[in-house]
């Protein structure tokens, strides 16, 4: 069987971007995958230092994905900080990272454009992320496309240690939806937690409604033939119920007759989200109330990523000539 692993950060709640670049895809790969899906807290560090912040969303990222149909018994969901041994891993692959590596990777330069501090952990990120990757010798890494550079940098370090040190890491393929891009926020521009531009999907209906109409729209008149690919309603729309989907065909043909009004696609957007999340909406009000599924979800997956992620650490020890440790880590 197969294996992918991927991963979210708990920077804030969870939006349509992520579920339709990332989570969507871990629910359909569960099929035929052996799946580990984690949540990215020491990521999250390097943009955030509210540690209450950190610890509610890293819970509250773990509810979602059980709401949105992570199945413990196919898929090991974890914590990143209850495998600390990916870090050890970062900083073998560090030790082989050409600095010119981590200067060409976008992400520094976005987030430190957005405000975020510019620390070496932001700075240093990829390394960390390829070593989340390589650290349970993933087949496939699900992803949204905004991801290819990070994925491109991984392959590249586990090249430059399998060089060095000999076959030690397996080199993984990325996966993306084609029909997904980069989903847009109500703002147009990338949907991102830190742009404050997301659409939760768990929102309340009131709220949720008032959101959907404020997606910047063009200021066409009713009844002017309109382009659906330049209108962010429409892009939302297709990402969710797929671009092959009659409803997407009738819609954007609708845009192209001219007499669809905005308000209407956003009704049509509004009515499309409460159905396709409905059962993810009901299953979070429960798993909400169950903090003790939530732990006992936690620990398995940890024990199970730790099982794996320990046997490619002690791999690359070896290659590189640290031997064995003398001293195991326990999960407390
Ligand atoms: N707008 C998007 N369209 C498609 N896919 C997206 N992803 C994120 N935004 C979009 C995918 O979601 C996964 C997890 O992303 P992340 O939260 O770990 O980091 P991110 O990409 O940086 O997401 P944000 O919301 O923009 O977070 P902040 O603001 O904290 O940086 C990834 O697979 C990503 O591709």
């Amino acid at each position: 069987m197969k294996r992918a692993l991927s991963g979210v950060q708990p920077t804030g709640q969870l939006h349509l971007g992520n579920y339709a670049g990332a989570i969507r895809q871990f629910i359909e790969l569960q099929a035929n995958h052996e799946m580990y899906i984690f949540v990215a807290s020491y990521h999250a560090l390097t943009s955030g230092r509210d540690a209450p912040a950190l610890a509610a969303a890293t819970r509250q990222v773990v509810i979602d994905y059980l709401a949105f149909g992570l199945d413990p018994q196919r898929t090991h969901i974890y914590l990143q900080q209850d495998v600390p041994q990916v870090t050890e891993l970062c900083w073998l692959l560090s030790c082989v990272c050409p600095k010119s590596l981590m200067d060409k990777a976008t992400t520094f330069k976005d987030k430190t454009a957005k405000g975020i501090p510019a620390s070496v952990g932001l700075y240093s990120y990829p390394i960390l992320q390829a070593a989340d990757i390589l650290s349970v010798d993933p087949d496939v890494v699900p992803v949204g496309e905004d991801q290819r550079q990070h994925i491109e940098i991984t392959r590249d370090l586990a090249e430059k240690f399998n060089h060095h040190y000999g076959e030690v890491f397996r080199l993984p393929d990325i996966l993306v939806r084609p029909d997904a891009g980069t989903l847009p926020g109500v703002d147009g521009q990338k949907m991102s937690k830190s742009y404050g531009n997301t659409i939760d999907p768990f929102l309340a209906e009131k709220p949720l409604k008032k959101l959907i109409n404020s997606i910047k729209t063009d200021s066409l008149p009713v009844e002017a033939a309109k382009d659906p690919e330049k209108c962010t309603v429409f892009q939302i729309y297709r990402a969710l119920a797929g671009a092959n989907d009659p409803r997407t065909t009738a819609l954007a043909g609708k845009y192209q007759a001219g007499g669809l009004g905005y308000g209407q696609a956003k009704q049509a957007l509004f009515e499309l989200i409460l159905e396709h999340f409905g059962p993810a909406r009901a299953r979070r009000e429960k798993l909400m109330h169950d903090p003790g599924y939530i732990d006992q979800v936690l620990t398995s997956g940890a024990q199970a990523a730790q099982a794996k992620v320990c046997e490619v650490v002690a791999r690359a020890r070896q290659a590189c000539g640290l031997g064995t440790s003398r001293a195991a880590i326990t999960i407390q």
